[in-house]
């Protein structure tokens, strides 16, 4: 590789006033110096100032409040929508079926708040067996692809700092029994932080921009740029049923939610929860003039998630759970128009070199991180709808460290066994409480798949996983 030009490099910086990144050239090493010369080729200087000037900002979100209205979609209790829940299995089974559905994966995140050091998809959450959450989520795919005789591609997003490590794990384990070519991993691009005050961008060390994952709406320039996009095209996808690497329970294909999405003709559906406290951590998902809209908790301010309904319930009630079914072709109607997603702003902690260039850990909040959210398409979305699911049944997140008070490794493991024994419960199955229970998706991937699999007025009074 040939040595970046010092000159190039300065007048490109200056002309957005961020030539300081440069400070120390000389003493760099070559690969510092292209480090970096490659790191600033990845950004767009220009698209950064105006972020941090304030341009291009998403929709106002006390506006969207004032006019929001309670989204279209089927409740619970399958009310909502002219389509009974059968007709929808049915629909949802068809697509299956006749191998419309892929599925993506979104294991970019850090996952700085569960303190785990490697990708988040490693962490070992299977109450009984510590199967990864990786290797629960594939064998759900895989065992999709079996109960309806079709291979199911599974497209997982990676970002800079998770991509090699998933990668090698995922191979190492033979990608967990699914195909090799039907596990497709491609990588996000990545947005540097800037400085809180002043907008300019922070190092991380000499000639190393503090850069990190542009969000996972980066998922459609992504798709579009690996070429992803077209491979779901080319093996005739219709649907991408998509989800986040954080929830074991996920009911990956669920063949009720991708017939409602199906029956509606709905571009994108998403799968919500009744929130169960106003400032509960989900999206808040919202019709607003006939249209769509994700207002995430992180952008709520309190007093506007506490308004209530004249009959008492939540204004804001659908949570989003970041389960979608998006059909291909809006997907790639999108990728087009990419530069409609905006850019969502949140202070963070980055450490960074200072102007003596010493390293400098700071203990509040410093910089801006500017991220892009996949659920900002949803506005685009035609005949857009949401589905109701019980949290019991699909929501269990791992956020957080062992001990904090909820979303922590403990209380999904819970979760986990909680749900497994309601199913085998149903199934005329004795399980004395607490008895940790555990089903692998390979077993039976719901209560269904459960009948005639163990005999009736089985007893379980210790820990026990069907395999
Ligand atoms: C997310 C949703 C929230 C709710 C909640 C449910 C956002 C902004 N908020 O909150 O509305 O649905 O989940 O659990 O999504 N990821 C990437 N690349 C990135 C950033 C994230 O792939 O650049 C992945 C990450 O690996 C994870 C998912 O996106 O699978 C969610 O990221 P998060 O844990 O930061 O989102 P959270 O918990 O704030």
């Amino acid at each position: 590789m040939s040595e970046p030009s010092y000159q190039t490099l300065l007048e490109r910086l200056a002309r957005y006033g961020q030539e300081h990144v440069l400070m120390g050239w000389e003493q760099w090493r070559p690969t510092e110096r292209a480090v970096l010369a490659e790191q600033l080729e990845q950004i767009d200087l220009d698209l950064v100032r105006r972020l941090w000037q304030g341009e291009l900002a998403g929709q106002e979100v006390q506006t969207l409040v004032e006019r929001a209205d309670s989204p279209p979609g089927v409740r619970l209790d399958g009310t909502g929508l002219p389509f009974s829940p059968s007709d929808a299995r049915q629909h949802g089974q068809q697509l299956l079926r006749r191998g419309r559905v892929g599925v993506i994966l979104v294991a970019g995140g850090q996952g700085t708040r569960l303190g785990f050091p490697h990708p988040k998809g490693m962490f070992p959450i299977g109450p009984i067996s510590k199967k990864t959450l990786f290797q629960i989520h594939l064998e759900k795919v895989l065992a999709v692809g079996r109960r309806y005789g079709v291979s199911v591609p599974i497209y997982v997003m990676t970002s800079p700092a998770t991509d090699g490590p998933t990668r090698q794990f995922l191979e190492q384990h033979g990608f967990f029994g699914l195909p090799a070519e039907d596990v497709v991993l491609f990588c996000q691009g990545v947005m540097p932080a800037v400085d809180a005050q002043t907008g300019k961008l922070l190092l991380e060390g000499p000639g190393r921009l503090a850069l990190s994952p542009d969000g996972h709406g980066g998922l459609i320039p992504a798709m579009a740029r690996t070429g992803v996009l077209q491979d779901a095209q080319q093996r005739g996808l219709e649907h991408f049923f998509y989800f986040q690497v954080d929830n074991p329970l996920t009911p990956v294909c669920d063949p009720l939610f991708l017939g409602w999405h199906g029956l509606t003709q709905s571009a994108m559906t998403t799968l919500v929860i009744a929130k169960r406290h106003p400032l509960e951590r989900v999206g808040n998902v919202v019709s607003v003039d006939g249209r769509l809209y994700v207002i995430e908790y992180s952008d709520l301010p309190d007093a506007l998630a506490h308004r209530r309904k004249p009959d008492g319930s939540l204004l804001l009630w659908a949570g989003s759970i970041a389960v979608h079914a998006i059909r291909v072709d809006f997907l790639a109607r999108m990728a087009h128009q990419a530069d409609r997603l905006p850019f969502h702003r949140a202070r963070k902690k980055v450490p960074y070199l200072d102007a003596q260039g010493r390293l400098v850990h700071p203990d509040r909040p410093n910089a801006i991180k500017l991220e892009r959210f996949i659920f900002d398409i949803l506005p685009y979305a035609e005949r857009a709808i949401v589905v109701e699911g019980d949290p019991k049944e699909c929501f269990a997140p791992l956020k957080n460290a062992p001990g904090q008070p909820e979303d922590t490794p403990e209380s999904v493991q819970a979760q986990m066994s909680e749900l497994y024994t309601r199913w085998l419960r149903s199934v005329g199955v004795e399980v004395a409480d607490g008895a940790p229970v555990e089903i692998s998706p390979l077993f039976a991937l719901d209560a269904e798949q459960l009948q005639g699999k163990i005999p009736p007025g089985a007893r379980i009074s210790q820990p026990t996983y069907f395999e």
